[in-house]
């Protein structure tokens, strides 16, 4: 019992360290917006976020990176971060969710990180998945990964109190996705198709006023799907996802990572299990979260973190007078 509340209040402490972590990504990045260069936003991002992790209380293993060992020389898969004097933590992280939008200045890319007890984040290898998500108060079960898109709006419609004509599902603009896109118009939702950025499409959900996004549907990527459970299990709402294992390669690929069930369709538990935190910060100005502003002096972050034992959800706008600590 005493071990159970020591690590509440280490987690508790840690819900604001994380907003360091995203607050400092996002600042590296922000400086590269507009500027078309993906891969330099990436980078700059990911060697700000991993200075700032590593200054965590934590024993921390990078479960959710920038890739294999081999392919990413930092944050990589398995990479240990933090003082390694703390609880241990299995770590998701995107330094630049939505790379293409930041190299373009268009809305909604984020620093994005969450954290979780050891060993309770879905170790997913970095293929696509089929998801669709829908926000919190609605009865458990009323969308479903493999009903038809036309049934899922339906009943979203009836547990709503709408028509379908007044809902809006979120759906990444791919040749992918012609046929969903097809089977939504034809059941009458209107869509907002997004370039990049399906992590902020799912958590969009939670706030349909504020977003206008009331379901999100079609393949992303499955480490921003496991990064979107984490959120989801900490604001409430509903997620399925199921890895897109289309090759052989893949099914071994995910088979050495422990899956066993290459079909398996993940609720958001699943995919994050456990306490778990997440923090996100604005690079570029979004539905959900200003990006980042360079005033006079000043530089200006708008945070959101939450953690899934409390449920709380804090925005935090920070004013950063210490510029120089930015790099
Ligand atoms: C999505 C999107 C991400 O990857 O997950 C997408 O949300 C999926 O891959 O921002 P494709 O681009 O191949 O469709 C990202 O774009 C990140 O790379």
């Amino acid at each position: 019992m005493a071990a159970i509340e020591k690590e509440a209040i280490l987690d508790r402490i840690l819900t604001l360290e994380l907003v360091r972590v995203t607050e400092r990504a996002a600042v590296a990045a922000a400086r590269l917006r507009g500027k078309g260069d993906e891969k330099a936003a990436d980078q700059v991002a990911v060697d700000a976020m991993r200075t700032e992790l590593n200054r965590l209380p934590i024993d921390g293993t990078v479960v959710i990176g920038e890739g294999e060992r081999d392919e990413a020389p930092m944050l990589y898969i398995g990479e240990e971060v933090g003082t390694k004097k703390g609880p241990k933590v299995d770590i998701a992280l995107d330094p630049l969710e939505g790379t293409t939008i930041c190299a373009k200045n268009l809305p909604n890319s984020l620093a994005v990180i969450a954290l979780a007890e050891g060993g309770s984040l879905l170790y997913a290898p970095d293929v696509y998945m089929d998801k669709i998500a829908i926000g919190p108060g609605y009865p458990e079960g009323i969308v479903d990964l493999d009903a038809p898109a036309a049934d899922n709006l339906k009943a979203l419609a009836d547990a709503k109190g709408c028509e379908i004509k007044d809902l809006t599902a979120c759906i990444l603009d791919r040749p992918r996705h012609a046929k969903i896109i097809e089977d939504v118009r034809a059941a009458g939702a209107a869509i907002r198709l997004i370039g990049d950025g399906d992590v902020a499409g799912v958590i969009h959900t939670t706030d349909p006023e504020e977003s206008g996004i009331d379901i999100y549907i079609g393949i992303g990527g499955a480490p921003e799907g496991v990064l979107a459970a984490a959120a989801l299990r900490c604001i409430g709402g509903q997620m399925q996802g199921r890895l897109v294992l289309d090759t052989p390669e893949k099914v071994e690929r995910a088979r050495k990572m422990g899956i066993e069930d290459p079909n398996k369709n993940y609720t958001r538990v699943e995919m994050a299990k456990g306490d778990v935190i997440f923090a996100a910060t604005g690079v570029t100005d979004g539905n959900m979260l200003d990006g980042v502003k360079f005033a006079r002096n000043e530089i200006h972050t708008h945070t959101v973190v939450m953690r899934s034992s409390s449920g709380t959800v804090r925005e935090i706008k920070a004013r950063h007078q210490d510029i120089e600590k930015f790099g």
